[in-house]
């Protein structure tokens, strides 16, 4: 028996190796973030404690788009026999201001038992549509019959997936047959793409022309982790490949590292087959899929949600104020004056996610310890472990997007929203949409539940 984790981890480098005879220049990115990670664990001795070296050398998340709830479905279907979740949901339509009509939700393990063994998770975002201010009824109706007539996933496919979900695993020969069939269902086709349609679509957004303008999905990007992201942007220019110009999420800066940073270099251009309106085939080129690398900090609580949410407001407000100078400037100049300076800080404010650990050997001196929190870790009964943060930031997702688009799109600002939100997209997938906030908290509170429990004090209220 193959069981999960192990179908999850083997789909993951699969994935990553056929994605690199696809992409070379992922290769290339792969090759210096492990010289980088290398050199952070020569210099660093904490280096890995926010992950050990083999987790974040494995780690990696996939970017994939899709274009009807059936075919988000179905890939749920394929993610669940990998012990992949959906979390979160991201709305990216207004967080750009290009044209981006898509919703999104990531596909990972949800426990740190999981997440350690390999922590994959794929950004999975669905086409909308419905989304007047994008697509006019006509166009809609088109698109939706497009959308109708193609098979993503074969059959075959969705039959062991439900199995492998339904068995937690699957025996060696099925679980070969389900990892072939599904690193195929991402590669590239060959297929030619419909060059009038897609040219219609692409007018509208390119990435309404990269998922309904084709008759197949494909990995956007895969993402590996790196410790020092600075670095390897450094790096990467140094190596003559052309960065977008600046690093999403938090600035850099002396303080503890949190959530997510993420950069990319520029979408390659790719050569792909065409059918012309005349009928002829013809090859021409596509830039679509784009390089990632990102580094990874401590889970904010809400509160530090809306703590970071109000400094990248307020970075915005100060930049359009003064064109002159960087987000990074500004931003660092923000954190330092605004955002906690050490992660004890953070525990004790209940800004960031921790687990918590008991000191059993601290002498007690006949004393009882205290009940308080930040008493408990200020006098040493206490240890606290940064949660990683496992998931994505709606802001620097729409900046991804719109970082690799050459071309603005179009939009009706006069027609509203169709909202889509969390419920409409557990419905349309019929599974829990889980929320990253609720995940983090279980698993600091049962930390805190059995550190409580070793020092013989009463259990602790919730945050
Ligand atoms: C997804 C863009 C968002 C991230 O890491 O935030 C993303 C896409 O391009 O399909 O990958
Ligand atoms: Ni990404």
């Amino acid at each position: 028996m193959v069981p999960t984790w192990r179908l999850r981890a083997a789909f993951a480098r699969r994935l990553s190796d056929m994605y690199g005879t696809e992409v070379p220049a992922y290769t290339t990115l792969l090759d210096v973030a492990g010289q980088v990670n290398d050199e952070v664990l020569r210099r660093d001795a904490d280096a890995e404690r926010l992950g050990s070296i083999d987790r974040i050398t494995a780690e990696r998340h996939g970017a994939i788009r899709v274009g009807t709830p059936r075919e988000m479905r179905r890939a749920a279907q394929i993610f669940a026999a990998l012990g992949m979740h959906p979390v979160g949901f991201y709305d990216l339509r207004d967080a750009s201001s290009s044209a981006v009509p898509v919703v999104s939700t990531a596909f990972r393990p949800v426990d740190a038992e999981e997440l350690a063994r390999n922590p994959f998770r794929v950004f999975t975002s669905l086409l909308t549509p419905a989304d007047r201010r994008f697509f006019d009824a006509d166009r809609q109706a088109r698109l939706e019959a497009f959308l109708a007539r193609r098979e993503l996933f074969p059959p075959e496919l969705i039959e062991l997936a439900r199995r492998a979900e339904r068995e937690g695993g699957l025996p060696e020969e099925p679980a070969e047959r389900f990892l072939g069939l599904a690193v195929a269902a991402f590669e590239l086709s060959p297929e030619p793409v419909d060059r009038a349609w897609y040219a219609e679509l692409e007018r509208i957004s390119a990435v309404a022309a990269d998922i309904g303008g084709v008759s197949s999905t494909h990995v956007n990007h895969l993402t590996p982790r790196v410790l020092d992201i600075d670095r390897l942007y450094a790096l990467m220019e140094e190596r003559g490949i052309a960065m977008i110009d600046r690093i999403q999420g938090p600035p850099r800066w002396d303080g503890p590292e949190v959530l997510l940073r993420q950069t990319s270099f520029r979408a390659l251009a790719e050569p792909r087959r065409f059918r012309e309106p005349d009928g002829s085939l013809r090859t021409a080129s596509l830039r679509v899929r784009f390089g990632e690398v990102e580094a990874r900090g401590v889970a904010l609580t809400r509160t530090g949600r809306a703590l970071y949410d109000e400094l990248v407001a307020e970075t915005d407000r100060r930049l359009a104020e003064h064109p002159g100078a960087t987000a990074q400037q500004v931003a660092r100049g923000l954190w330092e004056a605004r955002f906690p300076r050490d992660e004890g800080r953070l525990a004790a404010d209940r800004l960031a996610f921790f687990t918590y650990h008991p000191v059993v050997d601290r002498p007690r001196d006949g004393r009882r310890p205290p009940t308080d929190r930040a008493a408990l870790l200020a006098d040493g009964w206490l240890t606290a472990r940064p949660v990683v943060y496992e998931d994505f930031l709606p802001r620097s997702a729409a900046g991804i997007f719109q970082s690799n688009l050459t071309d603005e799109g179009t939009r009706d600002g006069t027609q509203t929203a169709t909202p889509y939100d969390e419920r409409w997209l557990a419905e349309a997938i019929e599974r829990t949409v889980h929320d990253p906030f609720e995940l983090y908290a279980a698993q600091q509170d049962s930390s805190l539940r059995a550190a409580h429990r070793a020092l013989g004090l009463r259990p602790p209220a919730d945050d």
